[in-house]
């Protein structure tokens, strides 16, 4: 594989849908071929699970089962999307991917990590991110963002205790591997977010460039 795989990663309303948008574009600009995408989705039928695991219905969804069709879209988004891309030297750009696995159903639902290590291995064979940047933010601004948009899907249904655990999650991933994961201070005003994705784009782009 010589392209490159970031992610975007952190709790709702971090903004990594409006800094992925912003990252494209400057890459883009640079000459770089970038490919934007999200998970849970990124293909048509990926997409249809997505709107399985977002959407609120009256059925509890099993926790093992939401992991599996987190790890089902996955799949599909890799053999269907990311590989392809990354075979032909682009920059991925996805807003979340297995960390948020590690995090929500993790941290979130309370699943076995070692269950989630097993699904990553089996799925991803050795596929990991090249780079992920972490959003960060507290809980309550976090959610404050995603509820002014209006109605909330199944995950932002959750309560307080369940965002924290996942944000908990996300900093301790960045914290155990420092060569790997970039913490992005989200609560800062945007202007500010995008000063600090600037200054890692040199870095950015000479890996891009390989
Ligand atoms: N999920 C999972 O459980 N397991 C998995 O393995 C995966 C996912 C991959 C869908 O994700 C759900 O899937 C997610 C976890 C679960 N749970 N939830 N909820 P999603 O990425 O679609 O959902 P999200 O995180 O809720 O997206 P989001 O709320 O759109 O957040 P965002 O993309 O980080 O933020 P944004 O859309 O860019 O910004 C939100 C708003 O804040 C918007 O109005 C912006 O204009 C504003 N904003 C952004 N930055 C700023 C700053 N700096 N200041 C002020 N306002 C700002």
């Amino acid at each position: 594989m010589t392209g490159l795989f970031i992610t975007l990663e952190g709790p709702e309303g971090a903004g990594k849908s409006t800094n992925r948008e912003y990252l494209a574009e400057r890459l883009r600009a640079a000459g770089i071929e970038v490919l934007l995408t999200r998970e849970p989705g990124g293909t048509p039928l990926a997409e249809r699970i997505r709107e399985v695991l977002l959407t609120p219905v009256e059925e509890v969804m099993n926790a093992d089962t939401e992991l599996l069709l987190v790890f089902a879209a996955r799949a599909q988004h890799l053999a269907t999307v990311i590989r392809p891309a990354l075979e032909r030297g682009a920059v991925v750009l996805c807003d979340r991917f297995t960390d948020s696995t590690y995090a929500y159903q993790g941290a979130g639902r309370g699943l076995s990590l070692a269950r989630i290590a097993a699904l990553e291995d089996f799925v991803q064979g050795e596929l990991r991110p090249d780079l992920t940047l972490v959003f960060d933010l507290p809980v309550d601004v976090g959610l404050a963002r995603a509820s002014a948009r209006g109605r909330l899907d199944r995950f932002e249904q959750e309560g307080q205790v369940f965002f924290q655990k996942v944000r908990e999650a996300f900093l301790a991933r960045a914290a155990a591997a420092p060569q790997r994961y970039v913490l992005v201070d989200a609560a800062q005003p945007l202007a500010q977010v995008q000063q600090s994705l600037d200054a890692l784009l040199p870095q950015l782009l000479e890996r891009a460039r390989g």
